[in-house]
């Protein structure tokens, strides 16, 4: 499902990047909610929308704050949890067994925190010739990025043989730090554990992301939402359950039957 080039890629850098993956239409509702959920205070959010970024009350007040579970509100993020061209490369680098864990839609302002370099786990290696990643987030950006701010990382950090040195950050340039600049519909997967962060943010309009994260085999997050599954379809919710060794989920057997159609 991955060719020869995007193995070495991922490999070799700890993301991949699929442009164009997202209709223009979906792209404006989801900014147009976006907005509209990003001006409501955690009470006024309609259920099951919340958000993590505003429950810690330690979080700074310039945080830039995200909104999950987004795809319980809308089809635009169900579609976007589903989408083939994003669920191919997810599908190849679980071992055909993902679990969706997380959706979370962040807005960045100007006046918005940094991010620097973090990386969770160390869940990645190299099986019968392919890569494996057992925590991946799929970052699809709804606006254009240009370069010089947003999404950065250190390519091939997620292969972690030597610790990170304190004197690097992610204001750092190439060729340490990579910086990724995107159009609106283009989508960036990163293993998390390769080193990630984000440049404050420099346009005069907001930038929006959805961050959907998927693991592999292991321990499971905290979807479904069982008292709420009503809200999304079936196959989101069979893509929530955990992922079993040997057990294939009838998501991701349908979406392995549409890529070979697609691919025929
Ligand atoms: O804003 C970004 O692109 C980085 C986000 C990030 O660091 C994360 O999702 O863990």
């Amino acid at each position: 499902m991955l060719s020869e080039k995007e193995k070495w890629f991922f490999d070799h850098h700890g993301y991949i990047i699929l442009k164009d993956v997202v209709v223009k239409e979906d792209i404006t509702r989801m900014i147009e909610l976006g907005d509209r959920w990003h001006e409501m205070t955690l009470e006024e959010l309609p259920p099951p929308l919340t958000s993590t970024a505003l429950s810690n009350p330690k979080a700074s007040p310039t945080l830039a704050r995200w909104i999950n579970h987004v795809h319980y509100a809308d089809e635009t993020f169900q579609r976007l949890v589903l989408n083939r061209q994003i669920m191919r490369v997810i599908l190849a680098l679980t071992r055909q067994n993902p679990c969706l864990v997380d959706t979370a839609l962040t807005k960045n302002y100007r006046t918005s925190d940094e991010i620097n370099f973090h990386a969770a786990g160390r869940d990645y290696q190299v099986e019968d010739g392919a890569p494996y990643a057992g925590f991946l987030n799929a970052a699809i950006s709804l606006v254009d990025v240009p370069a010089g701010t947003g999404f950065v990382c250190l390519p091939g950090s997620h292969k972690r043989n030597f610790e990170l040195p304190d004197s690097v950050s992610i204001h750092d340039g190439p060729p340490t730090v990579v910086n990724v600049p995107v159009q609106a519909g283009d989508c960036v997967i990163f293993t998390e554990a390769l080193y990630h962060g984000a440049k404050a943010w420099t346009e005069k309009y907001p930038r929006m992301t959805v961050f959907n994260r998927y693991i592999g085999e292991g321990s499971h997050g905290s979807l479904p939402i069982e008292d709420q599954r009503n809200l999304i379809p079936e196959e989101i919710y069979d893509l929530e359950q955990a992922a079993v060794p040997g057990q294939r989920k009838k998501v991701a057997d349908r979406l392995l039957r549409d890529l070979a159609a697609d691919a025929a």
